[in-house]
């Protein structure tokens, strides 16, 4: 043999890919939180579809997201005549997620509501086994989750009737995404200052805003006119600026006749990560739309839609790191380097191990927000924990989206070279969580909003109650010592928020929110870790919490002088 054959022929060594196995059987994190928290009726009867999501994650749709590595959304703006068309072609990973998302009702279940209170574990969990595999399908469905919920608490009964059943379908033919339109060029931080304008075509103002309306303008950031429909913002001609000057207003994107609702797309993101998602800038040129709720006060009543898509994105967040955990442990057993494979290396066992941490922290507190969410939604739930949920929700989006980062650069670290070469697979994991911390709310917008819930009554005081409960429910030397530890760091938050003035409030506000992350995360980690030993003998969640006790709970700075940090910015550069 001669040329390059011969050379493949020759080749002596080549390091084991990091292989899969089903993501739900392995997956003793989830495994154990499920057994604690659900009735074992409900555990056995979604145990066989939760097996089967972890089958198809770790197998077939694993397998179609390598081979839909290069594949991007397309948009065709033209057709061959001349005419408009603003055509979205999907990639085939995101067409085959499409359909299996519906068929696993992956919104619908926590509609259906199946489960009583348990319904929106039941949903999470799928979409936790679902989302590292579909390269981010999750965007999609947390805004029709979010719309779903929206519409169902709008009080307007006429679109609830007419999009629910459409957005909570199964059947992938008929079933409906949304999208969510809200950034504009003015940006998607400070959303009181859009510009979209909304017209009354018949009836408008003088029945209640149930009548039909145009919209103009261009929304930045669109995910995207591949929805049926979508909600968005828009400014109702003669209303006073901000947010409350905002109505909510419900469209579809295409005419009975398949055209575009007067909806022009501009072109599709070009963008670090999440390159699946056709995100779209597209400009409103008389798109018809209806109001949901009212004519003013959009922004508050858009809020729901984004609760609902920070836990998607929490819930995300902690699947990604899951699954670069779960490459990495597989990489690690069969990679020798100096003479032993890396998983009987001390300090790469140490560096996992801190991840590993991380990761149930973030996952804990996540599924604490999605159990709150699921009470709420059946009506049982109580003042505190309306406040809880209302609490942890930015405070989960906030730290699993900064984890997420951090836990998948040191992924990427810990397949060396093989790690930052694309075809892997493992460098487009760090591209995509870089968006966590960023879309549904930075982490800076996000503590802001965290200093907002925490100047509403009981607020503090349901956290510190939750704390107690949790603290009297241990026994383990160990993690009553992490309780200690978590039940610390939440006084000193309490007494810096106090205490500190304003400008110091505002300026350590993302250290206050993820203070009260950490310390909550390691309360919920050491009740699951005491479970663990009292039902399995099991210490692995003993060794969690205390690993990520010692990686930093308390990151308030009692010193911290905000004139510092406004003299070092205001020095001149060079
Ligand atoms: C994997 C999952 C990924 C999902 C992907 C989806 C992709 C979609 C792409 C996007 O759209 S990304 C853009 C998302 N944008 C945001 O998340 C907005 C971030 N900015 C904020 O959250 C600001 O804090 C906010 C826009 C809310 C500030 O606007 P305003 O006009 O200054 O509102 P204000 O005065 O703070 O709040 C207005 C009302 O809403 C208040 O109630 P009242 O009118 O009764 O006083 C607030 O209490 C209420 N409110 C605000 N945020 C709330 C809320 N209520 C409940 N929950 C919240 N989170």
């Amino acid at each position: 043999m001669t040329g390059p054959w011969r050379e493949a022929a020759e080749m002596p060594f080549n390091q084991p890919a990091p292989r899969l196995g089903n993501q739900y059987g392995d997956d003793r994190v989830l495994r154990g939180y499920l057994r604690r928290v659900l009735p074992g009726d409900i555990l056995a009867t979604i145990e066989p579809e939760l097996d089967d999501m972890g089958r198809l994650a770790g197998g077939e749709l694993y397998r179609w997201q390598l081979a839909d590595r290069l594949n991007e959304p397309r948009h065709t703006p033209w057709d061959a005549w001349g005419n408009r068309v603003d055509l979205i072609e999907l990639t085939p990973l995101w067409q085959r997620a499409q359909v299996l998302a519906a068929e696993r009702g992956l919104v619908a279940a926590a509609y259906e509501r199946g489960h009583g209170r348990y319904s929106r574990i039941h949903q999470f969990a799928l979409v936790y086994l679902f989302t590292a595999s579909t390269d981010v399908y999750s965007c999609p469905l947390a805004m029709t989750d979010g719309a779903a919920k929206v519409l169902s608490v709008s009080g307007n009964k006429t679109l609830a009737k007419h999009a629910l059943p459409r957005l909570t379908d199964r059947n992938p033919r008929s079933a409906w995404t949304s999208g969510q339109w809200m950034t504009e060029s003015t940006g998607g931080s400070d959303v009181g200052i859009s510009e979209t304008t909304a017209k009354a075509v018949t009836g408008g103002d003088g029945d209640g805003g149930s009548g039909k309306w145009r919209l103009y303008g261009r929304k930045w950031f669109t995910s995207a006119v591949t929805s049926e429909m979508a909600l968005t913002l828009a400014r109702p001609e003669g209303n006073p600026e901000g947010g409350k000057g905002l109505a909510l207003f419900y469209l579809e994107t295409h005419g009975a006749d398949g055209s575009l609702n007067n909806i022009v797309v501009h072109r599709l993101k070009d963008k670090l990560g999440t390159r699946k998602v056709p995100t779209a800038e597209l400009t409103l040129d008389g798109t018809l739309a209806q109001p949901v709720i009212g004519l003013d006060n959009g922004v508050r009543n858009i809020a729901p839609m984004l609760n609902v898509t920070r836990t998607w994105n929490a819930v995300s967040a902690v699947s990604y790191m899951r699954r670069g955990l779960a490459l990495a442990a597989d990489y690690a057993a069969h990679r020798v380097a100096f003479g032993a494979p890396l998983s009987e290396k001390p300090l790469h066992v140490a560096t996992l191990a801190g991840l590993q941490a991380e990761y149930e922290a973030g996952f804990h507190l996540t599924f604490a927000v999605v159990e709150l969410l699921g009470r709420e939604e059946s009506g049982e739930i109580d003042a505190a924990q309306l406040n809880l949920l209302r609490l942890l929700t930015p405070v989960a989006k906030l730290m699993t989206g900064k984890q997420s980062v951090a836990v998948l650069s040191e992924i990427v670290e810990s397949f060396g070279g093989a790690g930052y070469v694309e075809d892997a697979g493992i460098a487009q994991l760090l591209r995509d969580a870089q968006v966590f911390p960023i879309w549904e709310g930075t982490t800076n917008v996000l503590s802001l909003d965290v200093l907002r819930v925490l100047a509403g009554e009981g607020v503090f005081e349901a956290l510190e109650v939750e704390s107690v409960t949790i603290m009297s429910s241990l026994r383990e030397a160990d993690l009553l010592q992490c309780a200690r530890q978590a039940g610390d760091a939440l006084s000193h938050a309490a007494s810096w928020l106090s205490t500190a003035g304003h400008l110091e409030r505002e300026a350590g506000a993302r250290a206050l929110a993820m203070t009260i992350g950490r310390a909550t995360a390691l309360l919920l980690l050491a009740r699951q870790a005491q479970w663990l030993l009292d039902r399995q003998h099991d210490r692995r969640g003993c060794h969690a919490a205390v690993i990520f006790s010692r990686r930093g709970i308390d990151l308030i700075d009692d010193d911290a002088d905000h004139t510092l940090a406004s003299g070092l910015m205001k020095s001149p550069v060079g």
